[in-house]
């Protein structure tokens, strides 16, 4: 039927989280002309200023719960946040094809730059701008010989410019698995008991990433402290680290009555983690045994896109729906790491000195047979494990949403660290993903659904 969108318009909830929303949708053209418009907004609005970015993610999310394509202008009357602005960009797209504005920015060269500048690890919106609009560069050639750019003091900074080849090929589904069970290896002998589960994007289906984010757990409480800081030793030891971060855990018991700070990524948790970039075998992605299996899924997956705009990305497509690899692909990852462990070189001990860009293009640029890519690993003590697992899952919109609804709904405060009852003025443990929705009266979703 033409308009049954409309219908459904009207079901809608207020809250993302609680909605269903999957990966993919039936208006995937009104939701893509949003997210430009929604990217601009990040990109040029001033620094804390999310809320315009945030009105078209919001309108945006809106769509993408729509089981059924949207038609005309009508259909989408009674959805929720659905600003002005959105709504002119969707009656336009439906009525002549397209969007001027979107069209716009398509073709606004400076804000294209900018954008790429973006995709450097380290880089954000303002030196983005700043690189663009105050000393006019455009490559990131031109950021490597530019003479006031020399991140000596963000060491982060100079490795996200000197492998931004490297860190812009997101990472495929079959690798992010393999991370897991790499790392997962090494925690198995510090701790046989250790748990360690791939969240973000790839949790809610997601079959590329631009970073792989593991959290890490124990059943027993107190017994993952010292953990992190003995698995990187130990992954540094392998010349599995080219790069990273330590943060200590500032969690303390008052932090679950109180507001957590609120970045354009999020809010901000108090774990102990790591982030930074590790190195794998290049060819961790396309052993024999997958390639059968990647053509299979390419195929299907380019029928699935047919007729759409898309990024391809030259290592094959993989969907595992399973967690775990087979022994027989563990024994492979096993080799593959012992023929390529030669050429882990330079080792750990001779890395260059983080502060030299010029040492570390060297270094990129070199012949070699491994690939970095962006690992975050947390630590979650298992009472705060469930929250802990919500928060890192995402998207960061549905979090948002949960945050949003527990606050003004039930008057508690939800964070990755657990939920306090502002009226009774204590903190209620879960146990489960299942049981923090339950704790919510929202019905329960799947990671898939929360994609919003
Ligand atoms: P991706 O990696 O581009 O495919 O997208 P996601 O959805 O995996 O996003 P990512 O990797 O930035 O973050 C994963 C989830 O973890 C996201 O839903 C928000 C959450 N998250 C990221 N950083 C932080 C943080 O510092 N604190 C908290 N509480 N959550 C975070
Ligand atoms: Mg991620």
């Amino acid at each position: 039927e033409l308009h049954a969108a409309k219908e459904e318009s009207k079901l809608v909830s207020k809250y993302e989280c609680q909605r269903s929303t999957p990966l993919h949708h039936q208006n995937e053209n009104l939701t893509d002309a949003l997210s430009a418009v929604e990217e601009e907004a990040e990109i040029l609005d001033r620094k804390e200023d999310y809320s315009r970015a945030l009105a078209f993610c919001k309108a945006a999310c809106s769509l993408k719960c729509l089981t059924k394509p949207v038609s005309s202008i009508q259909d989408i009357k009674g959805l929720p946040n659905i600003g002005d602005h959105s709504r002119d960009i969707i009656k336009e797209i439906l009525e002549n094809g397209f969007s001027r504005e979107v069209e716009r920015i398509k073709n606004d060269h400076s804000l294209q730059k900018k954008k790429m500048f973006m995709s450097i690890y380290g880089v954000g919106p303002s030196t983005a701008r700043k690189w663009v609009d105050v000393l006019q560069l455009a490559t990131i050639e031109d950021v490597i010989n530019c003479p006031s750019i020399n991140p000596r003091k963000e060491a982060r900074l100079a490795y996200g410019i000197a492998f931004h080849e490297d860190l812009k090929q997101q990472v495929g589904r079959t690798t992010a698995m393999r991370i897991r069970d790499i790392v997962h290896n090494e925690l198995k002998t510090l701790d046989g008991e250790v748990t360690v589960e791939v969240t973000g994007g790839f949790r809610r289906g997601k079959q590329f990433g631009h970073d792989v984010d593991l959290l890490i757990s124990h059943p027993v409480e107190g017994r993952e402290t010292g953990l992190l800081q003995k698995l990187i030793h130990r992954l540094n030891s392998k010349g599995l680290i080219l790069h990273g971060v330590m943060e200590e855990s500032t969690f303390s018991e008052e932090m679950l009555s109180k507001s957590s700070k609120l970045t354009p990524k999020g809010q901000l948790d108090h774990f102990e983690k790591w982030i930074g970039i590790m190195k794998f075998p290049k060819n961790l992605e396309t052993t024999p045994q997958d390639s059968v299996r990647d053509r299979k899924e390419t195929i299907k997956d380019e029928f699935k896109e047919e007729g759409k705009k898309r990024i391809k990305l030259d290592h094959s497509l993989t969907v595992t729906d399973h967690n775990h690899i087979g022994s027989g692909l563990q024994e492979q990852i096993n080799k593959s790491f012992q023929k390529s462990s030669t050429s882990y070189s330079p080792s750990p001990a001779s890395l260059p000195s983080s502060s030299d860009l010029s040492e570390l293009v060297k270094l990129a640029q070199s012949e070699r047979e491994w690939r970095a890519s962006r690992v975050d690993l947390i630590i979650a003590p298992a009472s705060q494990y469930a929250y802990a697992l919500v928060g890192w899952t995402g998207s960061k919109m549905f979090n948002r949403s949960l945050r949003l609804y527990a606050q003004r709904e039930l008057d508690m405060k939800l964070t990755s660290h657990g939920l306090f009852d502002m009226k009774q003025r204590k903190p209620i443990q879960a146990s489960s993903e299942q049981e923090v929705f339950e704790i919510l009266k929202l019905q329960y979703r799947d990671p898939e659904e929360r994609n919003c």
